[in-house]
């Protein structure tokens, strides 16, 4: 890691070059966090890490001691943007540094264990999405010391051959350095970096200047050196330096074991510290100078630090995508779609900094308008038959969800924005990315240097409920129960109940910094309930009653939803309620804004006391119908009054391919089962409340019987509106 980090530095000097270091490997850390030392940026950013004898010995102490800095290149570490903690994501966090910035070559270093990982193995295909002319290289500098924690690495233990023939249907030229010897291997790994980085220079170059038909094949370094190297060869007799047992830490118990002690001494006193510091620690110049200065230096380059070099997103007026809706519904279509076009102007309007991600499905669910302004990006042979594909789009389709969450996290850590839109059960593909992620954010929001950056969004469509023909495997809303759990600080979730309300939530996302932001919104037709006005009135508040399909008077039971599909059902039983039991007195509360649910102490968007018992009251019944799983709400309303009042309905594991109401129906929250249980709960309903009970077991008799025997759903159920 030493090695790399300084030979980089010597391409930057040489080339006034624009170089990023990503460290695959997590432990690593130490070389890195000693680098941006030695080039003075650690001192800048912490200056009570001096550059003296003093300095050395808080930098020494401080690592991964309590109180002091993680032993991974984590977000303190300056120049970083890529922890390396949870192993196989360097190559697609590489690449989404390098959209759109031509001038930028990202050194991603790979650990042979990390290359065996299935993201990492996945992310290869970087390449057959980057566009020489516009954006920028990926240099894998793929390191082979043979072994991982205990056994052997698959790659280490290949041949030159068959690694080279794997990188080449990649699409890389590989190139080896291989030794044990440090001045040989000093010597070949700079001329191998040399030549890379003139290569992928020329590269550019050409295809800025002619243009390009095909792929160019860009270049990949294989380092093999021993794991450990310069480590103690033995201790205790056994052989450390080259096998698996320099993994980490090659030398133990040095507190108690003198031999151990004296090792470490000897082993430290080998890279002859005098000659390097002065007598009061200094790193001395004729070294210190070899490193570039200012910004170039790899600890202070602003790529690793987006956030200043972010420009906020030029937004088009939400207000005029706004679709009509003349009386709430009655009017239905596919709320995606006004997102689309949405993602559509805003493409126009940020021609280089903005971009979808997402797993092939973008007509799928609904934003295809974006394909009016630009294409898909495909870098390779294009067929006429294709449909909107080119090497300039700037719709970033592949079907990884692995390489669209690295991509967009790379993007967005280096001052970009994006959107990554997925079908919502394969979201949960990427949970721990999404976790990961998060605790970046977080740390970063520690560290008063860590400028904000660009927050990653994400739209989860095609929902557990409206996947009635994929069936089960395409039914989870669990993404949410993930996102929930993180610290308050960075993460929000919008349940936008229909297409105004989606604008609304997606315009305030998109100009969000430093967040993980979450839609859920289905793209089938669906009824619409807000004029743009209310939306945004509606999604400001984050909760609100909805007066229209409530009753007048104080309410006996609230009728809470969050979500569309959830929204649908409880609108449809109040309807039914007001007509079969005129005298209940109820409100339905529609919550786009799932984090304002929690007390104000466990989130920032949680309602005040006063606010929640506005919409909640104190001590009456909620029937809370919820898109995801049940357990999500009463995490949230939890040291909320009389939390025991509160009876959710959500997605309970019945999946299947069905109609879109039986699925409520098996779900148990729909508009009957609702009903149910208003009734139940409100114990003054007596004989009317008994007999729309019975009205709903028969109705959902019939509804079984009529989608069992015409594949669809009843017709006063299907083409219910309000009425
Ligand atoms: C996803 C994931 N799985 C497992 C680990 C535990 N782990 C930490 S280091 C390591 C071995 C890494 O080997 P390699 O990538 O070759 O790095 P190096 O040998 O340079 O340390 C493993 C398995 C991890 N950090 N991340």
């Amino acid at each position: 890691m030493n090695l790399i980090y300084v030979h980089l530095n010597r391409i930057i000097r040489a080339y006034d070059a624009n170089i990023i270091y990503m460290a695959g490997p997590g432990h690593g850390g130490p070389a890195l966090v000693a680098n941006v030392y030695l080039e003075g940026t650690y001192s800048e950013f912490f200056p009570a890490i001096t550059r003296d004898t003093a300095g050395l010995r808080a930098l020494f102490r401080q690592f991964s001691t309590p109180g002091g800095i993680p032993s991974h290149v984590s977000a303190p570490t300056p120049g970083s943007i890529h922890e390396g903690g949870e192993l196989g994501y360097v190559l697609v966090h590489a690449f989404g540094a390098a959209f759109d910035n031509p001038d930028l070559v990202v050194a991603a270093v790979i650990g042979d264990g990390e290359a065996e990982t299935g993201p990492l193995e996945g992310s290869w295909k970087g390449v057959k999405f980057l566009n020489p002319v516009r954006d920028g290289a990926v240099l894998p500098i793929l390191h082979l010391n043979g072994y991982k924690i205990a056994g052997p690495t698959v790659w280490g233990r290949e041949s030159d051959a068959n690694i080279a023939a794997f990188l080449q249907g990649q699409g890389y030229e590989a190139h080896f350095v291989e030794g044990d010897d440090p001045a040989v291997v000093h010597r070949t790994f700079a001329a191998a970096l040399e030549n890379a980085y003139l290569r992928i220079r020329a590269i550019q170059s050409e295809a800025r200047a002619h243009g390009f038909s095909t792929r160019p094949v860009w270049p990949a370094l294989v380092l093999r050196t021993p794991k450990g190297w310069t480590c103690p060869k033995f201790v205790d007799g056994v052989r450390i330096e080259g096998t698996f047992r320099a993994h980490q830490v090659p030398l133990a118990t040095v507190r108690e074991n003198p031999t151990h002690l004296h090792l470490l001494e000897e082993w430290m006193r080998s890279y002859r510290p005098e000659e390097l510091f002065d007598a009061d620690g200094r790193f001395r110049a004729e070294f210190a100078d070899l490193a570039p200065s200012g910004d170039r230096r790899m600890g202070a380059n602003p790529h690793a630090n987006g956030g200043r070099l972010a420009v906020p997103l030029d937004l088009p007026d939400c207000t005029q995508l706004a679709v009509d809706v003349p009386r709430p519904a009655t009017v239905r279509l596919e709320s995606t779609r006004a997102l689309g076009a949405l993602l559509r102007d805003i493409y126009r309007r940020n021609p280089t900094n903005f971009r979808l991600f997402c797993p092939d499905e973008t007509n799928s669910n609904r934003l295809g308008a974006v394909f009016e302004a630009t294409d898909r990006c495909f870098v390779g042979p294009l067929l006429d038959i294709d449909d909107h594909v080119s090497h300039d789009g700037r719709v970033m389709e592949v079907l990884s969800e692995h390489n669209c969450h690295g991509w967009l996290e790379g993007y967005t850590l280096t001052g970009r924005h994006g959107l990554f839109a997925t079908y919502e059960a394969f979201a949960m593909v990427v949970d721990s990315m999404a976790m990961q992620h998060a605790k970046w954010l977080e740390h970063c929001r520690r560290i008063p240097w860590r400028r904000p950056v660009p927050s990653l969004n994400y739209l989860l469509t095609s929902t557990c409920w409206r996947n009635d023909h994929n069936g089960f495997s395409h039914q989870g809303p669990g993404f949410i129960d993930n996102i929930v759990t993180k610290k308050p600080s960075v993460v929000r979730v919008y349940l936008p109940p229909d297409a105004n309300a989606l604008l609304a939530v997606a315009d305030h996302c998109l100009r969000s910094e430093s967040y993980l932001n979450l839609i859920v919104i289905d793209k089938q037709p669906q009824l619409q309930w807000l004029t743009m006005a209310e939306a945004r009135a509606h999604c400001a508040r984050g909760a609100s009653v909805w007066e229209w399909c409530s009753t007048d008077g104080e309410p006996e039971i609230i009728l809470a939803c969050a979500g569309d599909t959830a929204t649908l059902e409880t609108v449809a039983a109040a309807w039914l309620l007001k007509r079969h039991v005129p005298e209940l007195r109820f409100k339905v509360v529609n919550v786009v804004d799932l984090m304002s649910l929690p007390p104000s102490d466990r989130h920032p968007h949680g309602m005040d006391p006063a606010a929640f018992a506005a919409l909640f009251t104190l001590d009456k019944p909620v029937v809370f119908a919820f898109h995801g799983y049940p357990g999500v709400i009463h995490q949230l309303i939890h040291g909320r009054p009389d939390s025991d009042r509160f009876h959710v309905r959500g997605y309970v594991e019945e999946g299947t391919t069905t109609t879109p109401f039986d699925m409520v129906v098996l779900n148990r929250m729909s508009r009957f089962h609702l009903c149910q249980d208003a009734v139940r709960f409100t114990p003054s309903l007596t004989s009317r409340g008994a007999t729309l009970l019975s009205r709903a077991e028969e109705i959902l008799a019939r509804h079984r019987a009529y989608v069992t025997e015409h594949f669809e759903d009843l017709p006063e159920i299907r083409d219910w509106v309000w009425s």
